[in-house]
Parts: C-alpha cells; structure tokens; sequence
C-alpha cells in the first residue's frame, strides 16, 4: 500500500476530489498553504493499493493546472526574496505529489 500526498491549486481542488471519489478512492482533504506564496491549496491524502497509484496519480494530473502568478509584494515579503523590491513570477502546479510506502494500514 502507498500514502499519495498531493497538493493541488485550490481551484482545481472541487473538481480532482470528485473524480478521486467518482473512480472509488478513499481521500482526505487538507486546506493547506504554500510556504512560498502563502497561499491557500489544498492537500490531499489517499491511501491507496499499490496497483491502483497510478490510477489516482493520472486522476489528479488530469484535473491539476498549471498558473501562473506575478506576486505582488505583500504576499512575498522582502525577508523571502532576499530584500528583492520587485513582483516575480512563478509557475505554479499541475500539481505536487509525493508516494510514500505505508508499513501497516487499519481500517477499524
Ligand atoms: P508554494 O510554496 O506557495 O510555492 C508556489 C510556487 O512558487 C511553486 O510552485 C514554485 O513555482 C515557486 N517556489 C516555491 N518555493 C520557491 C523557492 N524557494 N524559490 C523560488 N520559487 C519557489 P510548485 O512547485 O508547483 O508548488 C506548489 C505548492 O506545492 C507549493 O506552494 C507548496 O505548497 C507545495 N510544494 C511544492 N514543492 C514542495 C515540496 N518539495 N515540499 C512540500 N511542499 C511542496
């Protein structure tokens, strides 16, 4: 069994949740925020059988789009960049998604 934690844009986050329950894996949903833009995304947990990741992993890629953003400068704030005074721009998702190896898994 692996662990999928996957972060998401929070406006793709509705519409991967219900195509990860519509093809019948099992989530939690975190609201999350990136430390680098300190905004809001959602993280999401799945534990799932091993023969089934990549069913879940293409799900969540499918639904993930990438942004782009041009901060402004309050929300990344000078200490971030370093003392940098001018908005950068960043690329943002699909997604970010980590699979780990779950040694036990109860359901009780
Ligand atoms: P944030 O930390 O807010 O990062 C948003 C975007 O800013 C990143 O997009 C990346 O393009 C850029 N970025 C992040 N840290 C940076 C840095 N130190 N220097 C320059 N640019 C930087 P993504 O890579 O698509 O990440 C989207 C969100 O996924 C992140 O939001 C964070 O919440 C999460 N994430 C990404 N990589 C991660 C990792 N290795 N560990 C934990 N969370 C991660």
């Amino acid at each position: 069994m692996k662990m999928i934690f996957a972060v998401v844009n929070n406006d793709d986050g509705a519409v991967v949740n219900a195509q990860l329950i519509k093809a019948g894996f099992h989530v939690t949903k975190l609201a999350s925020t990136g430390g680098f833009l300190k905004k809001g995304n959602t993280t999401f947990i799945l534990g799932v059988e091993d023969e089934k990741v990549d069913g879940a992993v293409d799900i969540i890629k499918r639904y993930s789009k990438k942004r782009t953003y041009t901060t402004p400068l309050d929300v990344v704030s000078s200490a971030t960049l370093g003392g940098a005074m001018t908005p950068i721009e960043v690329t943002v998702g699909g997604a970010t998604i980590f699979i780990m190896n779950i040694e036990h898994f109860e359901s009780i």
